[in-house]
């Protein structure tokens, strides 16, 4: 029973499908390389306060005030098996899944479309007494970042980027308070043995490190004391129930490389 010979290279895709004369393809391509800088050097030191540590999954805080307002960056760390980055990011960004795993949200929808790769959302998210009801509005991206050497084994990423605008002409007028946010899902899919070896290659062969930085603004007042107890609970239970969901949507289907 010989195994089939595949050699799987990751595709080289088209960096973004978003037009260069866009008026957000500047401030995008900005966000994403800076994105993409920090999480390749996990710059994790003692800066950073370990909130919650459960098996693979690492979850960091930065205490952090602006204008009288708690905006702690928030950084996780999560390494899951059997999932590749091109199938973390593409569910964490596809909005038509959104509901399916995001519990913090009233409803969804989206404005615009940009490009094929790139949207602009509304949301409404569950109201966390005793403050005002929270929105968003954003452009979300995905996009594939090859590894620029042809022959290395060198990093290749999926990344998926969250983050707000100011306004947009179908977005509701709405008394809800707006948070702003800088949201990003870098991953890594590693393979054992390495794609460059032959034979076929199951989800037990792969490996995804995934790394979350999230900065949300509350865009208005609400209690410190109530806002970390919110994100220390809802950032873990959010990484544990999407990467369960991405490993329950994916396990009958091919591997997206
Ligand atoms: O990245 C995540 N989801 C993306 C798609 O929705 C997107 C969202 C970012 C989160 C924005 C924060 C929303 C705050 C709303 C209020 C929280 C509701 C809690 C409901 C409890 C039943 O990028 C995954 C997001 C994971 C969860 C984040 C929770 C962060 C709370 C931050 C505190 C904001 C202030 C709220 C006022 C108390």
């Amino acid at each position: 029973n010989k195994l089939s010979i595949q050699k799987i290279k990751p595709p080289k895709a088209p960096k973004t499908s978003l037009s260069p004369k866009h008026k957000y393809y500047k401030e995008i391509n900005e966000v994403i390389a800076e994105h993409i800088k920090y999480a390749a050097k996990l710059d994790i030191d003692n800066t950073w306060e370990l909130i919650h540590d459960e098996g693979e999954m690492k979850v960091f805080k930065r205490e952090m005030e602006e204008d009288g307002m708690v905006v702690d960056p928030l950084k996780a760390v999560h390494t899951v098996k059997g999932i590749t980055g091109h199938e973390v990011c593409h569910y964490f960004w596809n909005p038509d899944v959104r509901m399916e795993w995001e519990g913090t949200l009233e409803s969804a929808q989206v404005l615009d479309w940009f490009s094929e790769d790139t949207c602009v959302c509304y949301q409404i998210h569950k109201k966390v007494w005793p403050t005002t009801q929270r929105e968003a509005l954003f452009w979300t991206q995905i996009r594939h970042v090859p590894n620029e050497d042809e022959d290395e084994d060198g990093p290749d990423y999926w990344i998926v980027c969250n983050y707000s605008i100011p306004d947009h002409d179908k977005c509701p007028a709405s008394k809800n308070v707006r948070i702003n946010m800088n949201v990003a899902m870098v991953c890594e899919t590693s393979m054992e043995p390495p794609s460059s070896h032959d034979g076929e290659i199951t989800r037990d062969h792969i490996t995804c490190r995934i790394t979350y930085a999230a900065n949300v603004n509350p865009g208005g007042w609400a209690p410190a004391s109530v806002l970390r107890a919110v994100y220390k609970r809802e950032y873990p239970k959010f990484l544990k129930r999407f990467t369960q969901y991405v490993m329950d949507q994916t396990k009958d289907k091919p591997i997206m490389f």
